[in-house]
This record gives structure tokens, C-alpha cells and sequence, in this order.
């Protein structure tokens, strides 16, 4: 298992300082809700910390690497630039450090979420939302529901997200919609 200081190392070489910052707010962040709701607060600290890695990377490395790892993006996912950090994330941190499964999926899945979402993969999406550093109108009322339940604040997140792709008539992830009826169906 890689040790967080090479990870932090890491992302501090290939982020902005603002991006550094929310990286590092949002891995506190997952760390207090694994605590809250039963994972391994250290696993949820690296979690945060990597989740990131490649946001500011350039479009064309990102292909690159997309194509060096045989990986092929359907049509909505080569519309959607904003999701390729969480997917080429994986692929990078799999490939160049050593980290547990459920770390790698959870960042795979920070963005969009998916059904059937696993412990991890909920505590890293929802630290991203309400970390320190997050202020949007409504982030209060977000900090407050993942008070109450993941799956809480990850309605009001995902319906968010929902209705900003559709008001900017932005291509919405099957992953996206899938983590969106699951939860507002409510199993
Ligand atoms: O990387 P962060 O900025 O910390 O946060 P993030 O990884 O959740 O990325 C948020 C962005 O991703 C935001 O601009 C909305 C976009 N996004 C999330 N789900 C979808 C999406 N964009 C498209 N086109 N489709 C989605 O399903
Ligand atoms: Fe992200
Ligand atoms: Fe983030």
C-alpha cells in the first residue's frame, strides 16, 4: 500500500494550489464520514487525497493515456470532458502506486456515482460535495443532510447535478442517471 506522504507528494506536483486545498479538505472530509458511518477512516483520507489526481491534466495526455490503456469511451463519455479525471484517475493510480480496490472504484465513480454504489464509493462522493472548502448556495443544507444519511445528501446532490447538466443542456452519464432513480426511488 502506498504511504499518503508519496500520494500527497503526488498531487501536490501535479495541482494548482486551489485544487491542492480541496483535495486535501475533501480527504479530511471522507475521514470524518468513514468514522460516521463504519469505513476505515485512513482509507477514506487516501481516498480524498487522490480522488483528483489527473483534474488538471491536459485534454490530450488524458486521451493519450485513455488509449495507451486500451480503454474506449462511449459517446456520451467523449462529450463529457468533466468526467474524464475520475475515469483516467483510476487507470493512472492502478497503474502507478499500489492501492486497494475500493479506493480505485470509489474515485472511478467520484463524479457520476452509479447503482448499487458501495460504502466507499458514497462517503468519497459525498466528501466531495461538503468539504471545507466547498461554498455554494445550499451547501449548509448538504452539510446538514450528510449529517442525517449518505443517501440523503446524495439526492439533493445528484438532483443538483441532474437538473445544472439539463438546464445547460449538458449530456447526462447513464452512471449519473442510474445513481439518481436508485436513490430517489429509494433502495
Ligand atoms: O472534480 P470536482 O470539481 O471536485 O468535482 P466532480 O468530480 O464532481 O466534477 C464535477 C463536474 O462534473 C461538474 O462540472 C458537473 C460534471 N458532471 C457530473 N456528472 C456529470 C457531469 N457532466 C456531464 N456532462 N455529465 C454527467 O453525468
Ligand atoms: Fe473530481
Ligand atoms: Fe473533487
Amino acid at each position: 500500500m502506498t504511504e499518503d506522504a508519496v500520494l500527497i507528494a503526488e498531487i501536490r506536483s501535479r495541482l494548482s494550489d486551489h485544487r491542492y486545498r480541496h483535495s486535501m479538505c475533501v480527504a479530511e472530509c471522507a475521514a470524518a464520514l468513514a468514522g460516521r458511518y463504519g469505513w476505515d477512516p485512513a482509507a477514506a483520507y487516501t481516498a480524498g487525497v487522490v480522488h483528483d489526481v489527473l483534474k488538471e491534466q491536459d485534454k490530450a495526455q488524458t486521451l493519450a493515456l485513455f488509449a495507451r490503456e486500451g480503454a474506449v469511451l462511449t459517446p456520451v463519455e467523449l462529450a463529457c470532458p468533466k468526467l474524464w479525471h475520475a475515469m483516467a484517475g483510476e487507470l493512472y493510480l492502478r497503474r502507478a502506486f499500489d492501492l486497494p480496490e475500493e479506493i480505485l472504484l470509489a474515485v472511478r465513480y467520484h463524479t457520476t456515482g452509479r447503482e448499487n454504489m458501495t460504502l466507499p464509493e458514497k462517503i468519497l462522493f459525498t466528501a466531495d460535495f461538503i468539504s471545507e472548502d466547498r461554498d455554494y448556495p445550499g451547501v449548509d443544507d448538504m452539510r446538514r443532510r450528510a449529517e442525517v444519511s449518505l443517501e440523503s445528501a446524495m439526492e439533493e446532490g445528484l438532483r443538483f447535478t441532474v437538473e445544472e447538466l439539463s438546464a445547460k443542456c449538458r449530456p447526462i452519464h447513464p452512471d449519473t442517471v442510474a445513481a439518481y432513480n436508485q436513490i430517489i426511488i429509494g433502495n
